[in-house]
C-alpha cells in the first residue's frame, strides 16, 4: 500500500514590503504588522521604509525574521515585492524585477476600506509598460477581499489579559466606580462636547499623544471626567490599551482594526478628506458592521456628518458593544479563518504558479 502522502509546506518566500511614511501612523503601523505577521509565517520579510521612526516606539524589540532597511532597499530582488498603498517602489528596483528570468509577484497592498468597489477591485491585474503585472490586493471585511491582520491567538491573548496589572505597570489606576475610555483622534470640534458627555458617568480617559493630548487640557475638564497622559505605545501595548478599556476612539485604518479585535464598544474617526470621501467610508463601514442607529449616529457626529446626539449610558453602550463583537465573530469566521497575511501567501502562491519563467 502506498504510504500517506505528507502534505509539502512550501519553501518560505523572501518578501520586500516598501512603505514610504506619508502621513500620520498607519503606513509605518500596517507595514510593520504585516511584516511581523508574515514572518510569523514563516517567511522571510524585509520591510525597507523611508523613515523608520515610528517603528523606534511601535515595535521597539524587532521581530525574528524582519529585515527593516532603509530606502532604497536591497540591490536584489525577492521573490514577491509589496508596495503598501501605491508608495512606488524605486526605479531601479522596478528595473531590476523587469530583468528577471522568473519576476518576483508584484503586489500593490490598498488602503481598507468597507466599500462595494473593494470586492470589484480586490486581485485584479494591472498590467505595466514595462512587461511586468502588479496585482492588487484589497483589505477588506469579507471573504471576498483580503481580510484584516489578526496575529494567531491573538483573541486567546484578549481573553487572558489582565488590564488591572497591565494599567498598574503604566502607573494608571482607576478610581472605583471609575469606566476606562481611551482616546487616539485627529483634529476634532467635538471633542468639548465629548468631553461633557463622557463626565455624565465617573470616567477616566486616557489620552494617547498627539492630536488627543493636545486638544484636552486638565485647565477645563468637567467634574467627573479625569485624564491620565499616555507615552507612544508599542503596538502590542496599544492594542491593550484598547483591551483595558470598555469604550475606544480611534481612528485611521489600523487601529480602527485593533479596535474590532478589541470587542469593546468604540467609535472610529476617519481621516478627514477635502471631498467628503470619508462620509462613504464610515457610511460602508456602518453598514459591514450592522451597527445600531444610535450608534451610527454618533458616529455621524463625531465625524462632523451630522449633528452630535448623546453618548449613550453605560447600559445603553452595551448595544454597541453586542454589534461590536458580533461582527468580530462574523469576520474571524469568514475565509475559513484566514486573517490578510495568510490569505496574501495564498494569493502568492497561486501568481508564482501561473506566472511561469518568462
Ligand atoms: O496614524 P493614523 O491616523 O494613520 C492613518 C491611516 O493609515 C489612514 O489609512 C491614512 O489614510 C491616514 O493615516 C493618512 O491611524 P492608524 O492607521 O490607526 O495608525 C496608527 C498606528 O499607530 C497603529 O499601528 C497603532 C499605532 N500606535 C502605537 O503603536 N502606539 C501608540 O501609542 C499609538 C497612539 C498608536
Amino acid at each position: 500500500m502506498p504510504a500517506p502522502a505528507v502534505p509539502v509546506e512550501p519553501p518560505a518566500l523572501q518578501w520586500d514590503l516598501f512603505c514610504r511614511v506619508i502621513d500620520n501612523y498607519g503606513d509605518a503601523g500596517v507595514c510593520w504588522r504585516l511584516a511581523r505577521r508574515l514572518a510569523a509565517l514563516g517567511q522571510r520579510v524585509r520591510l525597507i521604509i523611508d523613515d523608520a521612526a515610528p517603528l523606534g516606539w511601535m515595535a521597539p524589540a524587532g521581530a525574528a525574521g524582519v529585515e527593516v532597511m532603509p530606502w532604497p532597499g536591497p540591490d536584489d530582488v525577492g521573490d514577491v515585492v509589496v508596495e503598501a498603498f501605491g508608495c512606488d517602489p524605486p526605479a531601479a528596483h522596478v528595473a531590476r524585477m523587469a530583468e528577471q528570468a522568473r519576476p518576483a509577484v508584484w503586489i500593490n497592498l490598498e488602503y481598507l476600506s468597507a466599500e462595494p468597489y473593494v470586492e470589484r477591485s480586490h486581485g485584479l491585474p494591472s498590467p505595466q509598460r514595462n512587461g511586468l503585472t502588479k496585482w492588487f490586493f484589497f483589505p477588506g471585511f469579507t471573504a471576498a477581499t483580503g481580510g484584516l491582520l489578526r496575529e494567531a491567538h491573538l483573541l486567546e491573548g484578549r481573553a487572558a489579559f489582565d488590564h488591572q496589572a497591565w494599567l498598574a505597570r503604566l502607573g494608571i489606576e482607576a478610581q472605583p466606580g471609575e469606566r476606562l475610555v481611551s482616546l487616539f483622534c485627529y483634529a476634532n470640534s467635538h471633542l468639548p462636547a465629548l468631553l461633557q458627555q463622557l463626565a455624565m458617568a465617573p470616567t477616566l480617559l486616557l489620552l494617547t499623544p498627539g492630536h488627543a493630548q493636545r486638544q484636552v487640557s486638565d485647565a477645563n475638564l468637567p467634574p467627573g471626567l479625569r485624564t491620565a497622559r499616555l507615552p507612544w505605545l508599542t503596538q502590542d501595548d496599544f492594542d491593550r490599551l484598547l483591551w483595558a478599556c470598555e469604550l475606544n476612539f480611534v481612528r485611521g485604518e489600523d487601529s480602527l482594526v485593533r479596535a474590532a479585535w478589541a470587542g469593546a464598544a468604540f467609535a472610529w474617526q476617519a481621516y478627514p478628506q477635502d471631498d467628503g470621501a470619508h462620509a462613504a467610508k464610515i457610511a460602508a463601514l456602518l453598514a459591514q458592521m450592522q451597527a445600531p442607529p444610535e450608534m451610527a449616529a454618533w458616529w455621524r457626529g463625531w465625524n462632523g456628518i451630522a449633528t452630535l446626539p448623546e453618548l449613550p449610558d453605560a447600559a445603553n453602550l452595551q448595544s454597541w458593544t453586542g454589534a461590536v463583537q458580533a461582527w468580530r465573530s462574523r469576520l474571524v469566521d469568514q475565509a475559513g479563518g484566514a486573517d490578510l497575511a495568510e490569505r496574501l501567501l495564498a494569493f502568492v502562491h497561486g501568481k508564482s504558479r501561473s506566472h511561469p519563467a518568462a
